[in-house]
């Protein structure tokens, strides 16, 4: 296969995964939401066995998928582009999951002057002013977790999750979660969270089958932030 065809088939494939991925909660009682030849994975998400914190947010972990096979992020995402407003003097979302590759859109929204300062290590770091209705794009093409920080206002603070492939998902507030169109394989399965150290554990899924993975962070490695 000529490498143009194999990065087309590869594009297509990838748009495929994608389209899987959403969830499709109107789905009719019993219906499988997988693509033949796909299965998936369901758990939740606690902290010290529950979701009911008032300082951690469970759905804003990302739990994600890697492992040879899976596939690497296409040049050209099928989404291609993320957006982090500053908004109230706050970053939103404060959790932005991507897959490498993704430009993201950095906007102030806000009356007042803002600076975005990203502490990434494989993707170039920046230190950039935003004044009020201004925006900004940059990409990030290498898989990593970068934090952002705005030097005007020491307590805003934003993650971009940067992973390898789309095959990830953000909990919902009741810490559960399901991962659907997956490859039958033997997989990486990474629950990430900003306040604890991250867990990676190997699942094998299969094909027209589901697994359960559950995922308990624990409040005595918590990190201060
Ligand atoms: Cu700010």
């Amino acid at each position: 296969m000529n490498s143009l065809r194999g990065a087309a088939l590869f594009a297509a494939l990838a748009a495929f995964a994608g389209l899987a991925l959403a969830d499709t909660p109107g789905a009719a009682p019993g219906a499988d939401p997988n693509p033949a030849g796909t299965g998936s994975i369901r758990g939740r998400l606690t902290i010290a066995g529950t979701t009911e914190h008032r300082r951690y947010k469970v759905a804003e972990a990302v739990i994600s998928l890697s492992g040879e096979g899976l596939g690497s992020a296409p040049a050209a995402p099928d989404a291609p582009s993320a957006t982090l407003d500053q908004k109230d003097i706050t970053f939103i979302p404060h959790v932005l999951p991507i897959v490498a590759g993704t430009a993201v859109e950095f906007k102030n929204t806000d009356a007042c002057m803002h600076n975005i300062h990203a502490e990434s290590d494989s993707n170039p770091p920046f230190n950039l002013g935003l004044i009020p209705g201004k925006h900004s794009q940059r990409v990030f093409a290498a898989a990593e977790v970068v934090e952002i920080l705005c030097n005007v206002h020491a307590e805003m603070r934003a993650w971009i999750v940067i992973l390898p492939n789309r095959y990830f998902v953000q909990p919902a507030a009741n810490g559960e979660f399901r991962l659907a169109g997956v490859p039958p394989g033997t997989w990486q399965i990474r629950a990430w969270h900003e306040n604890f150290p991250p867990t990676t554990q190997e699942i094998s899924v299969r094909a027209g089958e589901e697994s359960a993975w559950s995922v308990d962070f624990d409040k005595s490695r918590h990190i201060n932030r």
